[in-house]
């Protein structure tokens, strides 16, 4: 089954949305399959954002991941990195649709409060940098009034 990585950014934590958007990925029916709470270093930060390296916002971007803790997740599921990006919203909250996480809780593109994959191989790229000693070993059985 599909895996993508979710990152509630430090905005996310320190407001207090980290239950609401949990829950809003759990309600929609995907499963959790890995979370820490974590405070990366610069050189990590830049690691996860290195495509974006050449980009005029590149430090403050580095800036912003590192002012704080952020809740790293792994998330499973039926197209789960399309549908996860859908239910985030487009990255500047002013483009998001209300009802998106971001269309609802953040006004800048810099405190955008949440990432999700891009891809499939953005996923699992990041999915083994965030967690490299693999997620929980768990099998969910998969709801018969969800996937059928
Ligand atoms: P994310 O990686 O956080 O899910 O965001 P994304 O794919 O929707 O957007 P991306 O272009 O990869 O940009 C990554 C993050 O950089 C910040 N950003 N700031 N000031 C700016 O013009 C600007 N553009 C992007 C945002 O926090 C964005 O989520």
């Amino acid at each position: 089954m599909e895996q993508t990585f979710i990152m509630i950014k430090p905005d996310g934590v320190q407001r207090g949305l980290v239950g609401e958007i949990i829950s809003t990925f759990e309600k929609k029916g995907f499963y959790l399959k890995g979370m820490k709470l974590i405070s990366v270093e610069r050189p990590f930060a830049e690691k996860h954002y290195e495509d974006l390296s050449s980009k005029p916002f590149f430090e403050g971007l580095v800036e912003y991941i590192i002012s704080g803790p952020v809740v790293a997740m792994v998330w499973e599921g039926k197209n789960v990195v399309t549908t996860g990006r859908k239910i985030i919203g487009a990255t500047n909250p002013s483009a998001s649709d209300p009802g998106t996480i971001r269309g609802s809780f953040a006004v800048e593109i810099g405190r955008n409060v949440i990432h999700g994959s891009d891809s499939v191989e953005s996923a699992k790229k990041e999915i083994a940098l965030w967690f490299p000693n693999g997620t929980v070993n768990w099998q969910s059985s998969l709801h018969p009034w969800i996937y059928e």
